[in-house]
């Protein structure tokens, strides 16, 4: 029944002409999931309102809206075994969607194969001790911030609302991060379901390498049914955003600099996300400003971002979600996104020359049709790499960065309505972010990690990480995916060099 629906909807859209070896093996694992899990599995269909349709196009960027042959929506990590063996058995190519905020196309989705969407995936449960929360990959941010924060703990993690966990995999750019480390570092245990359709806890003590190597690692090993959270006592914060006006740029760059070289060091309770804005031709900063302490101003050492005049602000004594979700207002789903990220040591020359040649890049696309632009520059510090070493190290290589300085990582963004205008902005921008890395590259300040989270389709993100890196990832692939099904079937995404 299931089978006929769905051959009758191919061949509406033409689909059964192409017919390919790949397409029945696809054909055969929707209609045995269909099957094995009822209500998870949703064929191919033309309505707009359907699940199918929900499912495929509930993406942050317009470049992920793929068009899978069935999209699957497990609840449970045994959902999940059972299709993972199917894709396995059947050789069908299949995208993993957590929270469905990656900009790169087929990350998260697929043409023509499985749309797995951890989206229901969504129970929150906490260890008896209160040192963890383990959260469904199906959470935002802001859904897992509301069960936490009701307990008064806080987690290492995003710091917009509806993003979703895949951060955790990436590295993991957090309000926390000067005293806890990176997102990725305050992940206790992962719960991957393998290949070969089993699940493994994998923790400091258990799989021990799989733990280490999904700490960068991506979609490279497993589907992430779970994340072990460490938790961290928390009554909140003092927090919101100062929006700038273009005459007050230069103080912010200022500001924004010594941020990354001394506030951040020195003063670890507190999280400045340096943000410039382009849209309607006009460029101002916007802000984040935030204290980790339950306190009703600011302290000292973010005294200088009130001093800077600002047209408005929205600083108060709140809950992380709220701020989260208030920061996330600016980031409507759906429209053309496209970023690009890159680090390097801190310098103020490069800082100030990096906005002004920006602003120069948005002014010269003002005509494209809903063409905005977003810049920040973000601090890992010396002792968020430390925190990272001593909670069992990561695989994303920054122990390789000179001693006692911050990195500086650059996240650059265009968004745009119109698909037909992605011939004129991608290429432009791709000069234009290559022209700001070798200017990094000429000064001695570059240093060669590219945070996957921010990175764009042809970064080599997982390379990055350092020779030795990728040797024992690859180890740890060949260990828990002898027949490199995450690596064949799972197309999308940062792939491990082979
Ligand atoms: C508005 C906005 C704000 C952001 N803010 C922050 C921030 O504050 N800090 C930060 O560090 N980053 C931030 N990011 C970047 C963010 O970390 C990435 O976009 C990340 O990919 C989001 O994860 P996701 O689960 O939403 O994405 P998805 O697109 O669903 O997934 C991203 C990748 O991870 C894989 N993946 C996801 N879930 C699983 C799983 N369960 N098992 C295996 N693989 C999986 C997918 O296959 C895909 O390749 C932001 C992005 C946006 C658009
Ligand atoms: C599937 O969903 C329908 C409608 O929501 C419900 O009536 C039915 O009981 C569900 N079946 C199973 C096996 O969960
Ligand atoms: C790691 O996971 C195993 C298996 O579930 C568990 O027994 C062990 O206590 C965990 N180790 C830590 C440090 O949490
Ligand atoms: C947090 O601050 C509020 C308001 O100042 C106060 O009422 C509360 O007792 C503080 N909580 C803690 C744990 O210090
Ligand atoms: C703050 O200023 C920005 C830029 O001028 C404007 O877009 C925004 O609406 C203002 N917000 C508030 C709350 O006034
Ligand atoms: C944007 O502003 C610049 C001057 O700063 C101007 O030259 C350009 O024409 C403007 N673009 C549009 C679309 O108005
Ligand atoms: C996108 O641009 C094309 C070509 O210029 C135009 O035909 C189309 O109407 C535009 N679409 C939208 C939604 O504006
Ligand atoms: C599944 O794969 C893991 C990792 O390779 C292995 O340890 C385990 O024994 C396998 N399980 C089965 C049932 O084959
Ligand atoms: C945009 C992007 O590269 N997102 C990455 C974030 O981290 C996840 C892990 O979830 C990667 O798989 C994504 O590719």
């Amino acid at each position: 029944m299931y089978a006929k629906t769905l051959a009758s909807v191919l061949s509406l859209f033409g689909f059964t002409a192409a017919s390919s070896y790949q397409d029945a093996a696809v054909t055969r694992c929707c209609t045995e999931l269909a099957a094995r899990l009822p209500n998870t599995t949703f064929a191919r269909d033309a309505s707009q309102s359907s699940m199918y349709y929900e499912t495929r196009t509930s993406f942050w960027s317009s470049t992920e809206w793929l068009d899978p042959t069935c999209v699957f929506l497990p609840t449970t990590t045994a959902d999940v075994e059972i299709a993972v063996s199917i894709f396995n058995a059947n050789e069908c190519p299949f995208a993993i969607r957590g929270g469905g905020h990656s900009a790169i196309r087929a990350a998260a989705n697929i043409d023509d194969g499985i749309l797995v969407s951890m989206k229901n995936v969504k129970d929150i449960t906490f260890s008896k001790d209160f040192s963890t929360a383990t959260i469904g990959a199906g959470n935002t941010w802001a859904e897992a911030y509301e069960a936490i924060e009701a307990k008064g703990y806080m987690i290492v993690a995003g710091r917009f609302g509806t993003v979703g966990t895949g951060l955790v995999l990436g590295a993991g750019f957090s309000y926390l991060n000067n005293r806890h480390g990176l997102g990725a570092d305050n992940v206790a245990g992962y719960r991957v379901i393998l290949a070969n359709g089993t699940t493994v806890l994998a923790n400091s003590t258990h799989h021990s390498d799989l733990h280490w190597a999904l700490k960068g690692g991506g979609n490279n090993f497993g589907v992430v049914s779970h994340y072990e959270l460490i938790l961290h006592p928390s009554q909140g914060c003092f927090g919101g955003r100062y929006t700038y006006p273009h005459s007050s740029i230069e103080a912010v760059k200022k500001a924004t600099y010594n941020y990354h070289v001394k506030t951040a060091i020195e003063d670890k309770d507190v999280h400045v996300l340096p943000t410039y804005v382009f849209a309607n031709n006009e460029t101002y900063g916007y802000t984040p400003v935030v204290s980790n302490r339950n306190a009703t101003s600011l302290p000292p050492s973010l005294k200088a971002w009130d001093q800077i005049p600002h047209s408005n602000q929205t600083m108060k004594y709140r809950k992380y979600g709220n701020l989260a979700n208030e920061l996330v207002a600016g980031f409507p789903n759906g429209l053309v996104q496209s970023h690009y990220t890159f680090t390097v040591y801190p310098d103020e020359a490069y800082f100030s020359e990096l906005f002004d040649l920006w602003e120069q890049f948005c002014t010269s696309m003002s005509h494209i049709e809903g063409f905005n632009g977003l810049h920040t520059v973000m601090p890992i510090t010396p002792h968020a790499i430390a925190e990272g070493i001593r909670r069992g190290r990561n695989a994303l290589g920054l122990e390789r960065a000179k001693p006692k300085t911050t990195l500086s990582v650059f996240y650059l963004g265009v968004t745009f309505n119109n698909e037909s205008d992605i011939d004129e902005v991608f290429p432009a921008w791709e000069v234009f972010v290559r022209t700001l890395q070798v200017r990094a590259k000429r000064k001695g300040i570059f240093f060669p990690y590219i945070m996957m989270n921010y990175s764009d389709h042809n970064q080599q993100v997982l390379a990055s990480y350092g020779e030795e890196n990728v040797k024992r990832l690859q180890a740890v692939q060949k260990r828990y995916d002898p027949s490199l099904v995450f690596q064949r079937l799972v197309t999308g995404g940062q792939k491990l060099p082979l």
